[in-house]
């Protein structure tokens, strides 16, 4: 049964990828599993027939028949687990892997959405100058510990993972922000990821989508 996600009719990133929606079409990329794509405007997520497939009025959703589910976390680990390539066979290692999903989602990321939030929604706040020096320095934090894990490995534990996919997508956010041109190991690190062909024709299918959409 051929999957069906949703993504942003519109996405306000301007087709560089960093919608969440990438992450998942990278995932289905990776394993080779074709995929439906539902777009939705802003205004659609926040009706029942969306708010009934994702709780938050958030994309991306991904349905499998009667399967219905929310968080790129959970999709792309769902993915993982139904498909061979993402995770490895070693139990071992799949638990490493599957904690360094974890690792980008819950300790790598919210450090770089608060530099989202400060910039964007808290930019024009008389405090904003002084606080955006504090979260962008936790983000280095973050970044001289990941930077000195990954050493000079290509991938974060052995080969390409779901681990991998994950804070890959999770670090591309920090690109324009010359953060991540700091640690020139995680730049190439990001660099690998989307050299793979499989992030290029998920980047490719969302990129259409705004182009549609910016042209029709
Ligand atoms: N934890 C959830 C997950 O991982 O699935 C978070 C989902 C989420 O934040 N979805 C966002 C959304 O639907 C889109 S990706 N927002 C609409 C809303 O909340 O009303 C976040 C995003 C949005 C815009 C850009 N951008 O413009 O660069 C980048 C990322």
């Amino acid at each position: 049964m051929t999957p069906t996600i949703t993504a942003f009719e519109r996405s306000p990133d301007g087709g560089r990828g960093l919608a969440r929606d990438t992450r998942v079409r990278w995932a289905l990329e990776e394993v080779g599993q074709a995929y439906e794509v539902r777009l939705v405007s802003f205004h659609a997520m926040k009706e029942p027939a969306h708010l009934a497939l994702h709780p938050f009025g958030q994309i991306p959703t991904y349905e499998e028949g009667d399967l219905a589910l929310f968080e790129t976390g959970s999709i792309v680990f769902h993915l993982a687990q139904r498909h061979a390539g993402l995770l490895p066979d070693d139990a071992g290692a799949r638990a490493r892997a599957i904690t360094w999903m974890f690792a980008a989602l819950n300790t790598v990321e919210p450090a770089i959405l608060d530099l989202v939030i400060a910039r964007i929604l808290e930019g024009d706040k008389p405090w904003s100058r002084e606080r955006l020096p504090l979260v962008q320095d936790r983000i280095r934090e973050r970044m001289k510990q990941l930077s000195a894990r990954l050493g000079d490995a290509d991938w974060l534990d052995g080969a390409f993972s779901a681990g991998d996919l994950m804070m890959v997508s999770v670090l591309l956010r920090l690109k324009t922000s010359g953060i991540l041109g700091e640690y020139p190991n995680l730049s190439a690190y990001v660099a690998r990821g989307e050299a793979r062909p499989a992030f290029r024709r998920a980047f490719d299918a969302q990129l259409a989508v705004f182009t549609a959409a910016s042209t029709g």
